[in-house]
């Protein structure tokens, strides 16, 4: 990219962010697309980029979802390292050729614009969008408690003013509307999906929403832990896996147990460093060493699915 590799060494705002989705495409026309898969309830554009490294017929594709919670900075963060990482690296590392050879990727860096604009110029805490109720004087839904999941169940409020209101209904907000539009929409060719969040350094699959094991946990449940496994050998660092509602809390609503339950089989939420030193407020010297423990387990399962 034309950009110094210093920029990803920062958090960056929301504005700059969506130059560089422009640069990014007109630097790469040929393998990145933008897609504008709906608006936010301030009516910014969610952009998807499509990469797309080969042609081969009827390629499978995975899903990377960052800033789904605004005050979550690392998370769009590592969508922008995942994305250059695939650009610099196509035809150079042989796991990311493998994975890109056989899957096209669709990222969406900010599920939350709104939200994440508000965390630069409001409040750098804020965690849910910015939808205005007709019911209460507080704003914004916590879109990972508004998908089609056991939805507003033990775990989510029905309350406008709580930091995991569920929302009035369902998909009821234009971002979680638009991802779940778009990935029924491509049903035949999404197998993999992951949404990025921190902080607790931990590898999640479902079900957050219910205590039940998912039909496939085991198969789930080893890809995790050898991605685990490689972030420990590689970066020192620990990350625990397990299916949400045991290793951390009932959260029902959530995009990856609405993915698994449309029919994503593979549907994990990582939740990136730290383990709650700085939290929230992860500094700039820490996002090369999140990102690239991150990346080891986006390529470690990517590759899983790939050889399936
Ligand atoms: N954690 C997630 C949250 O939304 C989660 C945990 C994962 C919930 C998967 C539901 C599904 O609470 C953070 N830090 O946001
Ligand atoms: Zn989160």
């Amino acid at each position: 990219p034309r950009a110094s590799s210093t920029f990803y060494h920062k958090y960056h705002r929301l504005e700059e962010i969506y130059d560089w989705i422009n640069r990014t495409s007109q630097d790469n026309p040929s393998v990145v697309k933008v897609i504008l898969i709906g608006s936010s309830f301030e009516k910014r554009p969610l952009y998807v980029l499509k990469l797309s490294l080969n042609n081969m017929p009827n390629k499978k594709a995975m899903w990377i979802d960052c800033g789904i919670h605004a005050r979550e900075w690392i998370s769009p963060a590592f969508c922008l390292w995942f994305v250059r990482y695939s650009l610099s690296y196509y035809q150079q590392h042989q796991d990311i050729t493998n994975i890109l050879n056989s899957m096209d990727v669709y990222v969406l860096p900010v599920m939350n614009p709104d939200g994440y604009h508000y965390t630069w110029t409001k409040n750098r805490m804020w965690r849910k969008n910015r939808s205005i109720s007709d019911t209460s004087s507080c704003v914004g839904v916590d879109l990972n408690r508004n998908f089609d999941a056991n939805w507003c169940t033990q775990g989510a409020s029905p309350e406008p003013c709580s930091e995991i209101y569920c929302g009035a209904f369902p998909e009821s907000e234009p971002e979680s509307q638009a991802v779940a539009d778009f990935l029924r929409s491509h049903k035949d060719s999404v197998q993999l999906y992951f949404s990025i969040h921190s902080y607790s350094q931990l590898l999640l699959f479902p079900y957050s929403c219910y205590l039940d094991e998912i039909e496939n946990h085991r198969e789930l449940s080893e890809m995790a832990k050898e991605a685990a496994e490689k972030i420990q050998k590689n970066y020192k660092n620990t990350y625990k896996h397990g299916a949400g509602a045991k290793a951390i809390y009932l959260a029902p609503g959530g995009s990856d147990d609405w993915a698994y339950i449309h029919g994503i089989k593979y549907s994990f939420t990582f939740e990136l460093q730290d383990r709650g030193q700085y939290g929230f407020l992860l500094p700039p010297f820490l996002i090369s060493k999140a990102c690239n423990e991150a990346l080891t387990a986006v390529k470690s399962i990517a590759l899983r699915v790939v050889e399936k």
